[in-house]
């Protein structure tokens, strides 16, 4: 009995082992909160999937990552988090492609703004062009017939 049980529990840890090398590509990418009032980088591409980590390294200045643009009423719909003093930190994953503005609160008139850019890789960018393509084509082909 002793030996099977042991057994068992070296599967259970291959089984752990495999989900958490699946797991590891979906990565974390850090943008931190520096002393310039700028997000470093500001401009940061991602997979789907991914999660950004931004980080304030700014001593006790209040910082804020707010999703959308200053002063649109979509401002904030998606994260608003204040980073209130160093080490604070907040993750976010994003599960949709497309283009994320983001900005700070108190320093955004300063130029504390971001972009994240999620997906948009080659497969998407085929994507876009086959359906632009089967667009043309069909039109063209109604035309001449
Ligand atoms: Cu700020």
């Amino acid at each position: 009995m002793g030996k099977i049980w042991v057994l068992g529990l070296a599967a259970l840890g291959l089984v752990a082992g495999c989900t958490n090398s699946d797991s590891s590509d979906e990565s974390t990418h850090t943008v931190t909160l520096q002393h310039d009032d700028r997000f470093h980088p500001g401009d940061l591409r991602i997979d789907v999937g991914d999660t950004v980590r931004w980080e304030h390294m700014d001593g006790d200045e209040e910082h804020s990552v707010t999703s959308g643009e200053p002063d649109t009423e979509e401002a904030g719909d998606v994260f608003d988090h204040d980073l209130e003093e160093e080490g604070d930190e907040f993750l976010f994953t994003f599960t949709q492609a497309g283009s994320f503005d983001y900005f700070c609160r108190y320093h955004y008139e300063d130029g504390m703004v971001g972009t994240v850019t999620v997906g948009g890789g080659a497969a998407a960018d085929d994507e876009a062009d086959d359906d632009a393509e089967g667009i043309d084509d069909d039109d063209g082909d109604r035309t001449d017939y």
